[in-house]
């Protein structure tokens, strides 16, 4: 243990205690280095084996677990990460950690030509013009509370938004932008079916926020946003007190669960960390439905908004729409286990995790009977994740590690006991969610668990003042032997959250299938163009090594519409069509028809050339756009 990396980001320094009133508040527990602080601890299985390398692109690996894939075979499970701030989505393979794909959703990507053919770019335009977002949750449908394979929901929490792929080709097909909600956080389903999906408002606003209530922050509100996975429309809002950050569904569609840390209603860091307890809404879903059918609500922007706040006739019912269960100070993380027994809620300034029983819920008078266990787990307990066996996973941002609990053990030890804890390993460094194999799913298969470490520090070589972050797989598939922690993997910043879902249940096309695209398909020997006032109308095909047409000639001024599709049947020939002075990259894959439309303003020449490496010939693969002067 020595020799493993000194620096240390865990313990709270003095000078820490001085910049950051928050860290006084949080209780301590012994201070020892690498989690030997627990009686329960018994050995830290990774880190001896940490010290080995097996060359595998030079990251730290160890012997037992067997997570290496060697070239030419496939990863058992796929990885989709949220990009973040970048506004796209990363699929990798685990146990190898390769990095498979990348998807755009709220940014632009010439890559893929996302955001630079009309189908596209209009998407992005109807959610709001916006050119980034912030993707912290990726959740993948499920039907019968196992994943589906059908679609990826994430979030933005920049511009409030949704937004779905279609995990048939891999690719956004629809967002929406949420019109009540400021910073949607959490993006998740109510299951067993996906029934809804869920934006999780984290920022309180006026409402509307169309100048009223400026500066009277006890008249703005947080919203949860259930959206039809269908369509992509709101269906409903449930206002809240205090507001909401990370959720949950239960499995029988009657829970869903946000954490609430704002119950202060404060606007400032201060005001919001003032209250020892805030809470955990319990939304339940079949009464907010009654009142949706019984016209309780208020329309606001298009949509029906239900009161859930504190004091609505709708929660002082028998059947309270929206329950609030105290937590301690500031919560984050609120996960359901696998058997839908308990949702499990952790956060900041405690160290402890909150036990709710969810049949509890439905039957106690004071919600907060619906606890049955908080077990001490540690300091900045923040996301808690599953295993098939009976064992919550937490991450401690602030010990930098990830405990291995027992759930029924907390249940049935005393609140704020060490008993349940059975295991601590070091991660490198500051760990804020986590995930595990198949966790938000009723069939875990509790073999890897991926910590995303938000600092990376002395991990890898320096590349300036601003480093990837660490993603770190961990074996958790031996219980004797304990967590071990097997890979380290830099990430552009900065993945917030992951699903790990097993390859059998994501099953994409891998070329398109043209019903299933809206425009319809030029067929090889149907090349046209025709004009009309002012507007050419090009319709071609493309592939090995050649567009339909050598020349378009156009008039400047024309608008010009551009239909392409890529008539190759062989996987993996994908052609582009770029005329990059009028800023246009438009990929086509097999069978995929896209269209572009533009105005040529500028008189010329202007190659149009093929930017993917398809063949020998690739270079050769060009058009012309000719645009004759105006006189
Ligand atoms: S939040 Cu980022 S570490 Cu958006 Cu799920 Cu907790
Ligand atoms: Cu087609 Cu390069
Ligand atoms: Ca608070």
């Amino acid at each position: 243990m020595t020799d493993l990396p000194t620096t240390d980001t865990t313990e709270p320094t003095t000078d820490a205690d001085d910049r950051d009133p928050l860290f006084a508040r949080i209780p301590r527990r012994d201070f020892m280095k690498a989690g030997a602080a627990t009686g329960a601890l018994t050995a830290l299985a990774g880190c001896t084996s940490m010290l080995e390398s097996d060359g595998d692109n030079g990251t730290a690996a160890a012997g037992s677990a067997d997570h290496h894939v060697p070239p030419g075979e496939l990863d058992e499970y796929y990885a989709f990460f949220s990009g973040g701030h970048s506004g796209e989505v990363r699929v990798y393979g685990v146990p190898s950690m390769r990095s498979l794909m990348r998807i755009p959703v709220f940014n632009l990507e010439g890559a893929r030509g996302y955001g630079y053919d009309d189908e596209t770019r209009e998407m992005l335009e109807d959610a709001g013009g916006y050119t980034w977002g912030d993707v912290h949750h990726p959740r993948v449908s499920q039907t019968d509370n196992e994943y589906d394979g059908r679609w990826l929901f994430v979030n933005d929490k920049a511009n409030g938004r949704l937004a779905r792929i279609c995990l048939k080709y891999f690719e956004t097909d629809a967002i929406v932008d949420l019109p009540n909600q400021q910073g949607t956080h959490g993006a998740c389903a109510l299951m067993p079916d996906t029934k809804y999906i869920f934006g999780v408002g984290e920022f309180r606003v006026p409402m509307p926020n169309d100048g009223r209530d400026l500066d009277d922050p006890s008249a703005y509100t947080s919203v949860l946003s259930a959206v039809d996975p269908e369509t992509m429309n709101p269906v409903f809002d449930v206002k809240v007190s205090g507001n909401l950050d990370n959720g949950d569904s239960g499995k029988n569609g009657r829970w869903f669960f946000s954490t609430s840390y704002n119950s202060e209603e404060g606007v400032t860091e201060r005001e919001m960390t003032q209250a020892d307890m805030d809470w955990v809404t319990a939304f339940d879903m079949p009464a907010i439905e009654e009142a949706l059918d019984n016209g309780d609500y208020e329309e606001i922007n298009g949509v029906p908004v239900i009161d859930g706040t504190k004091d609505s006739p709708l929660n002082n019912a028998d059947r309270p729409i929206v329950r609030y269960v105290d937590v301690p100070s500031n919560p984050h993380g609120v996960t359901v286990t696998p058997d839908g027994t308990y949702a499990i809620a952790s956060g900041k300034l405690d160290n402890t995790c909150t036990i709710m029983e969810l049949d509890l819920l439905g039957e106690v008078g004071d919600p907060n009977d619906a606890i049955v266990g908080q077990p001490q787990v540690g300091m900045g307990p923040l996301h808690t994740r599953y295993d098939e066996r009976g064992h919550a996973y937490t991450s401690l941002f602030v010990d930098s590690q990830i405990v291995k609990w027992d759930i029924e053990a907390a249940v049935e030890s005393e609140p704020r006991s060490e008993d349940a804890v059975i295991e601590k390993i070091d991660v490198h460094y500051n760990p804020g969610h986590l995930n595990a194999s198949q966790s938000f799913s009723s069939d875990p298969k509790g073999d890897w668990l991926i910590s995303l470490n938000k600092q990376s520090l002395d991990r890898f070589l320096p590349v300036g003042p601003t480093f990837p972050v660490n993603d770190q797989l961990i074996y958790i598939g031996d219980d004797e032997e304990g967590m071990e922690l097997v890979k380290d993997t830099p990430t552009y910043p900065e993945p917030h959250d992951a699903t790990i879902v097993h390859r059998d249940n994501i099953n994409p096309e891998t070329v398109y299938d043209p019903d299933d695209l809206a425009l319809e398909p030029v067929a090889g020997g149907e090349d046209d163009i025709t004009r009309e006032d002012g507007r050419v109308e090009v319709r071609m095909i493309n592939q090995r090594n050649q567009f339909g047409f050598q020349d378009i000639t156009v008039q400047e001024g024309d608008e010009v519409e551009i239909t392409t599709t890529n008539i190759e049947t062989s996987e993996n020939i994908v052609h582009s069509l770029a005329i990059p002075q009028y800023d246009i990259n438009v990929k086509t894959a097999p069978q995929e028809t896209r269209k572009v439309t533009f105005t040529a303003d500028k008189p010329g020449v202007y190659w149009i050339y093929c930017a993917y490496f398809c063949s020998a010939l690739h270079l050769e693969m060009r058009s012309r756009l000719l645009v004759e002067p105006e006189d």
